[in-house]
């Protein structure tokens, strides 16, 4: 009789351990998915406009491009930010408003990809 509790202690022990086990194993999981860079803003670019005729952004939050088709590149005018494909960069430029084009000679229609970029301050 005696020998059936130990035993069935020591399953609980085992049930337990591999509960606690799996649980830190879907907690690893879920930080490694929040670590992932994420832009605050996304510029999407194709022949021969951006998605949208104005960004906002806020000091210190980061923009990336991403190219729908075509291939082409971010530059805003006045400063020496650009940026290329799938990159993202972190913004630090001082409140206002700013221009955006394409820095990329694209075709037809590359003279008309423009749009505004507010920098909103932090
Ligand atoms: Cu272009």
């Amino acid at each position: 009789m005696k020998k059936w509790l130990i035993f069935a202690s020591v399953l609980c022990l085992v049930f337990v351990v591999a509960a606690c086990g799996s649980n830190s194993k879907s907690n690893n999981s879920g930080s490694d998915a929040a670590s992932s860079t994420v832009a605050d803003v996304v510029i999407k670019a194709s022949s021969w406009e951006f998605d949208q005729p104005e960004y906002h952004i806020k000091k210190g939050q980061t923009i990336k491009l991403e190219l729908i088709d075509g291939v082409h590149g971010v530059e805003i005018e006045k400063t020496n930010v650009k940026l290329t494909q799938n990159k993202a960069k972190t913004i630090t430029l001082d409140a206002g408003e700013y221009e955006i084009k394409c820095n990329i000679p694209c075709g037809g229609g590359h003279s008309k990809m423009s749009a505004k970029l507010i920098v909103e301050a932090a």
